[in-house]
């Protein structure tokens, strides 16, 4: 497997000006004609004449001409990756192409390039499924304006492309050629871009549609298109996607750049949606939505990333990567971006808890096992491998930091400059740094560190007090990383607060930036103070920080994407959890305080204490507390991190005892809290239409959060409640949530209903796959056997993604239990049909494999179990390119 390498990277010897498309849709056999006008790149002119290179994989070859020239056999040499002309056979230094290719888009199960799910016709480019539509340098610093003419059989209404309509009005329009009826329509968008951001759609499809007038009074027409019956549920991604555009006007002076903005629902897809410009296509869980199929968390998702896919059309597409190692460019700057809306669209702390937990589940699993790579990586041998929670969520806390550092107005007037300076472009991080280091007038040489070192810092906190002065020292260490055995320091944003021992503030958010190896300051609260000190303090003897007048709220805000190690007592985490005046630090404190007991629990087979359980029925009952925040503060710590918490302290993780203690701490809070859980409950009951707006849904979130802890306590109020939750339920969130709570917890409640839901939703997917889910995911005995009972389900459509990931994704992925069984069942399962996807869909497969990827912090007894399933996927003769690298990387 030869990689690719950042530091091999040259411009392309030839640009293009102008493509011209034309496609005659045929489910086995679509003709390509691709018209390309060729220009040397005058970088690149003074090296001679150059051969033409172009990529193309899977397509047949029916010939090409120059310049109107048949291009003669000989001139052209075809290889498994593309082609050849030989500089000799080209005309000088511009020319048009014309070359015919022949696709088959039935065949095509990976759902890269030209595809079909259920009848429809769609594409996905973005890396480099281009090649499998046609030849084309199909790379992301070759920017070209597209037009694009399709033709079908008469059956397929509506055509659509990238840009605006030129003919067929947005659909098609009927032509009559020799007594044949077809359908055809011609788009064309101005704007150059990369063949990544190219798609066509074509099939019998509905529109929802809108309109939204710009900031400085443009109509765009706005459509969202959906299979025949799927029309009633996409008001609220309209509504987000309006939402969106108003919001990126108004933070970031944004304004959408064509007369029509499309949204496509498919059924088949590899990840959950795609930027193409003015034609968004995506996954349709991500799209439909109504109160009965639709959870509160399918509602979120939604709106979040119909908002991302929007705001590439500036940070992607309007200026997008110069090459795939800049990956990061976009998509760590739009997760930030959409993080922003979401956080300004519902509550801000729940949103940055949420981040955070999804950061510390995803992605540092990742930094800290075989698979860790810088945010920018410098090698890759399949790209597709690296759109991974560390290019994207570590890449969306890198911006965050950069924005701490330099202020909202430094932030807005670097991505000012950023987007005048080089919109139309395809650029680096160094481009981008430098549009901070010219609008703040600040150097981030040090800074730049966060995109090329990879691995998870670790810094350690160390208080002395002096009277009524802290010395603060903190010490920052990065763990070598596969290919990266010296880490330098970083700078890192710690922002930093005192609470008192009565509870009132003594010194509110002040943010520190740790550069060095180790460094101390001074602070003095009564002074509000923080003056850096020129040497570091020696450490602290013994554990002082109880002995202090205030207790040290440490990254609030989560300031910078590290594991911050603080001694604290079980005393001090449960004063700032009822007291801290950062939302973020007030949740870490009680998530590190259910993290100590947990420990507690599975090192010393220590009881559960009632100082804790006792500390959240406060919390619990603390009616001034947003209910969502309540329920993400009565939410333990997964079994994985606790797994990374073991390993991150030399130790070895046992799946089964982290289940025990995780059991144990949830049954003590059941019991303990019986009253007030019970009475929240009611409390909260629901009544009234479903909204799915953050405060109804931060409401359900805590009730539901109330039943699920009352039957892990076996009361059997809650197994009643939960039942005639699921049978009076108006919604889907309220109706999952009580079913969940009786397939988990075993009760007999649970087999009749599953029945009941799925011989209510069998035809709508996305509700089979939550089918699916609720017992993928059961913590039970025998969990293997029953995925296995499941996987022969008629329901089981393995070949589309959504379903796959449903039922072995979520085992994998969200069944630690059942995963990490002692006599490696879950193992053997899972690698059985990521084997049977591989040459099918190479794609999910290997993201599917990296559940493996933190298998050595496991006991020895699994650590082997894991060890002979990788060695078996490796040894498998034509296992894909995609899954060979992950699973190499993993055997390390
Ligand atoms: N930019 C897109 C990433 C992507 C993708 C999407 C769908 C299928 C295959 C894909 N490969 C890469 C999605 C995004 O980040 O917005
Ligand atoms: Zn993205």
């Amino acid at each position: 497997q030869t990689p690719t390498r950042l530091a091999d990277y040259r411009p392309p010897y030839w640009l293009v000006d102008r493509v011209r498309l034309e496609f005659e849709l045929d489910p086995t056999a679509t003709r390509v004609t691709a018209e390309i006008e060729f220009r040397r790149n005058p970088e690149r002119a003074a090296e001679g004449p150059a051969d033409l290179r172009l990529d193309g994989r899977s397509l047949i070859w029916r010939g090409a001409k120059i310049d109107g020239t048949p291009l003669a056999d000989d001139a052209v040499a075809i290889d498994g990756e593309g082609l050849t002309v030989a500089a000799a056979h080209l005309p000088g230094e511009r020319f048009t192409w014309r070359c015919e290719t022949e696709i088959d888009p039935a065949a095509n199960t990976a759902l890269e390039g030209l595809y079909i799910s259920k009848g429809m016709y769609c594409t996905q480019c973005e890396a480099e499924g281009f090649r499998k539509i046609t030849f084309y340098p199909d790379r992301p610093d070759v920017m070209a304006p597209f037009e694009v003419r399709i033709e079908a059989p008469e059956e397929i209404p509506v055509l659509l492309s990238n840009g605006n309509p030129v003919t067929g009005g947005g659909t098609s329009e009927l032509v009559v050629t020799g007594g044949t009826r077809r359908r055809v329509a011609v788009w064309h968008d101005p704007h150059p871009k990369p063949a990544y951001l190219f798609a066509l759609v074509a099939g019998d499809l509905v529109a929802h549609r809108d309109r939204f007038t710009t900031a400085s009074g443009r109509d765009v027409e706005l459509a969202i298109w959906v299979r025949p019956g799927d029309e009633a549920k996409c008001a609220y991604a309209m509504d987000a996607l309006k939402r969106s555009m108003r919001w990126d006007e108004e933070t970031h002076g944004r304004e959408y750049d064509l007369d029509i903005f499309q949204i496509v629902a498919v059924d088949d897809f590899n990840m959950g949606a795609m930027e193409n410009k003015g034609l968004n296509i995506f996954n349709a869980k991500y799209v439909l939505a109504s109160p009965e199929t639709a959870t509160d968390q399918d509602y979120e998702r939604i709106e979040s990333i119909v908002a991302h896919e929007y705001f590439h059309n500036w940070t992607g597409n309007r200026i997008t990567c110069r090459d795939w190692f800049q990956l990061c460019l976009k998509e760590g700057l739009t997760v930030y971006r959409d993080q922003r809306f979401s956080a300004d669209m519902r509550s801000e702390p729940v949103q940055r808890i949420a981040d955070v937990v999804a950061l510390r589940a995803a992605q540092f699993p990742e930094d800290q096992g075989p698979l860790a790579h810088p945010v920018r990586p410098e090698e890759y041998v399949e790209i597709n491998n690296f759109y991974t929670a560390t290019v994207y969520e570590k890449g969306a806390e890198v911006i965050g930091m950069l924005a701490r550092l330099v202020g909202p107005e430094g932030y807005r007037a670097a991505l000012d400059l950023y987007f005048e300076r080089h919109d139309g472009q395809a650029c680096t991080i160094e481009q981008f740094r430098a549009c901070f280091e010219d609008a703040c007038g600040r150097d981030l040489t040090q800074f730049a560190r966060w995109w090329s070192q990879a691995g998870t810092p670790r810094v350690t906190v160390e208080e002395a007090w002096e009277g009524e002065t802290l010395v603060l020292t903190l010490a920052q260490e990065t763990p070598p990383t596969p290919g990266q055995a010296e880490k330098a320091p970083l700078v890192i944003p710690v922002a930093i607060g005192l609470i008192g021992r009565d509870g009132a503030e003594m010194l509110p958010t002040t943010l520190l930036e740790l550069t060095e190896a180790r460094q101390s300051w001074r602070i003095a609260p009564a002074a509000g103070t923080a003056e850096p000190l020129p040497e570091p303090a020696p450490a602290p003897e013994g554990n002082a920080p109880a002995d202090g007048p205030a207790v040290l709220s440490v990254a609030r805000g989560f300031s910078a994407p590290a594991i911050f190690r603080q001694r604290m007592t079980a005393a001090d985490r449960a004063l700032l959890l009822a007291h801290d005046t950062d939302p973020f630090a007030r949740w870490e404190a009680g998530h590190r305080y259910a993290l100590d007991v947990a420990l507690a629990a599975i090192r010393e087979d220590a009881a559960i204490p009632e100082a804790w359980t006792d500390a959240l029925g406060r919390l619990l009952t603390d009616a001034g507390l947003d209910p969502a925040f309540r329920s993400r503060a009565l939410t333990l710590p997964g079994a994985d991190e606790i797994a990374g918490e073991i390993a991150g302290a030399g130790g070895l993780a046992d799946p089964e005892a982290i289940h025990a203690a995780r059991s144990a701490m949830r049954a003590a809070l059941g019991s303990r809290l019986a009253g007030p859980l019970a009475e929240t409950c009611a409390a909260l009951a629901g009544s009234g239409p479903y909204s799915p707006d953050a405060a109804a849904a931060g409401r359900r979130a805590l009730r539901n959060r109330c039943l699920d802890l009352r039957a892990a306590a076996g009361s059997p109020e809650a197994a009643e409640a939960a039942e005639a939750q699921f049978d009076t339920a108006n919604n889907m969130t309220d109706r999952m949530a009580a079913l969940t709570v009786l397939a988990h917890h075993d009760l007999p409640g649970a087999a009749p209903r599953l029945a009941a839901f799925h011989a209510r939703f069998q035809g709508d997917a996305q509700v089979v796959d939550k089918w699916f889910t609720v017992q993928a995911t059961a913590p039970l005995d025998g969990a293997a056997g029953r995925i296995a009972a499941l996987a022969a389900h008629p329901a089981f459509d393995w070949k589309n993604p959504n379903r796959f990931r449903s039922l072995i994704g979520a085992f994998a992925m969200a069944n630690p239990r059942g995963f990490h069984a002692a006599d490696g069942a879950g193992y053997r399962l899972v690698t059985d049909w990521l084997l049977r996807l591989d040459p099918v869909n190479p794609q999910t497969t290997a993201r599917l494999a990296g559940a493996f990827e933190s298998w050595r912090r496991y006991t020895p007894d699994r650590q082997r179990l894991i060890r002979a399933e990788l060695d078996r996927m490796a040894a498998t003769p034509g296992l894909s390119k995609n899954t060979r690298e992950i699973v190499e990387r993993m055997r390390g």
